[in-house]
């Protein structure tokens, strides 16, 4: 098996040559990127704050898989089991409700990096970095739709102190870890339905970012970003936290811009943004996602789209401006394998983006032959990057193809279907 790896990976290596591009240097690059791996896709958007019901904040998790990870050792267990089959080095991107109270209870607004204590020697143990998220949703708070927008000013408290406080847990991170934590910040606040005034609300949701944001902290241990979206599921009339206001937002205040591809209307695509938002932005976070319809949020998969964002940041030269993170969520299959698939799926992406005969296509480009760049775009598509793919993930030490899939159908088989009560 491994000779054939070799053998198409010489081959494969010899095509690109011919096309100027240099296979060792791809892999090089690739093998030093991270993505940002999404706590939430293992228990369906939960956490653990013991709170049973809907998650709110438009968000919806359907499927029945059984499996979820009731509490943070599961979780923490098949974190370890995707990772174990992904190649490379990757981050773990957490959320508030994540946290794991150990003393005397406290609500979101009290939270401290002590709750995440198990997290932090987790991540050090692996010499993996933390992201970080303030959970607007699934909280009283939260009940009406309205957080950091809304009208009772005790609510907006509440929620911009939960804000800080997670800036405060990011930095915590970034110091323990040796590397800076992106604390991404969302809010679901919304209407179903034609609002009178959408102004005082984002004038609202204005004045509470400037709170949380107010006090400086060293961007080697945290750096801010704000995330807008389109719409959700009972707010799909007005959202307070539109593209257009995070975008002017993070512009004037110096802060990142997290691009979500499931959250822009449906012929737009977060590819072409990339360029648009760093012509102003030094950095951006991406939530690789794919929408399908009304859900912003299907497993990532190897998409024309997909593709067109990989390229994107490779051929800007974006690789270190833009934090990689994914954002999905299905339980109607191996939650494990979710992250499994999506992963590879991005990494994969990115390989295809870093074999681009680049030089190539864009001398075409400069000199008016758009024919043949339309003709090398379409050629390169067939080019035979699974077997440099295989070859990276021989050489990372993690299964070939689809080897991976017998072992998280043993580790369903061994620990998932023991979780009692998860299906459903
Ligand atoms: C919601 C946003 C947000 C969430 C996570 C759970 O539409 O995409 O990023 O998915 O915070
Ligand atoms: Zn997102």
């Amino acid at each position: 098996m491994d000779r054939k790896i070799d053998d198409a990976f010489s081959i494969a290596r010899e095509r690109y040559a011919e096309l100027g591009v240099d296979v060792e240097r791809a892999l090089d690059v690739l093998g030093r990127l991270s993505v940002s791996l999404h706590c939430w896709q293992g228990d369906d958007v939960a956490g653990f704050e013991g709170t049973s019901g809907e998650i709110g904040g438009g968000l919806a998790v359907t499927g029945r898989h059984p499996g979820r990870a009731r509490t943070a050792d599961e979780l923490r267990v098949d974190l370890d089991q995707a990772l174990r089959l992904i190649p490379g080095s990757h981050r773990l991107n957490l959320h508030a409700s994540y946290a794991e109270q150990t003393g005397p209870p406290v609500d979101r607004d009290g939270l401290t990096p002590d709750h995440f204590a198990r997290w932090i020697d987790w991540a050090r143990d692996r010499k993996i970095g933390l992201d970080f998220n303030p959970t607007f949703f699934a909280h009283p708070f939260a009940a009406d739709g309205l957080t950091l927008a809304h009208p009772d000013i005790t609510v907006r408290r509440f929620w911009i102190d939960h804000g800080i406080a997670c800036r405060h847990i990011g930095a915590a991170f970034g110091r323990a870890t040796g590397s800076a934590c992106i604390t991404n910040l969302w809010i679901p606040d919304g209407s179903k339905d034609t609002p009178a005034d959408r102004k005082a609300p984002r004038e609202r949701l204005l004045e509470s970012l400037d709170a949380i944001f107010a006090d400086h902290i060293a961007p080697t241990f945290n750096r801010d970003a704000v995330e807008g979206k389109l719409f959700g599921i009972g707010a799909e009339a007005y959202t307070v936290g539109s593209h257009e206001f995070y975008l002017a937002y993070a512009v004037s205040r110096g802060i990142l811009l997290c691009l979500d591809a499931g959250h822009y209307h449906p012929t737009e695509v977060l590819s072409d943004k990339i360029s648009a938002v760093l012509s102003f932005l030094d950095e951006a976070l991406l939530h690789v996602s794919r929408g399908v319809r009304w859900d912003s949020d299907h497993v990532v998969t190897l998409s024309d789209e997909l593709d067109a964002i990989a390229q994107e940041v490779v051929r800007g030269d974006y690789l270190h401006r833009v934090h990689l993170g994914l954002d999905f969520f299905d339980a109607s299959i191996n939650r494990v394998a979710a992250w499994v698939i999506g992963t590879r799926n991005l990494l994969k992406a990115l390989l295809r983006a870093l074999l681009e005969p680049i030089e190539l296509l864009r001398s075409l480009e400069a000199s008016g032959d758009l024919t043949g760049r339309l003709a090398l775009m379409e050629e390169c598509k067939l080019l035979p990057s699974g077997a440099v793919w295989d070859a990276y993930c021989l050489r990372q030490g993690v299964p070939i193809g689809l080897d991976w899939l017998d072992l998280i159908r043993s580790y369903e088989r061994d620990v998932l279907v023991h979780r009692a009560g998860t299906r459903g």
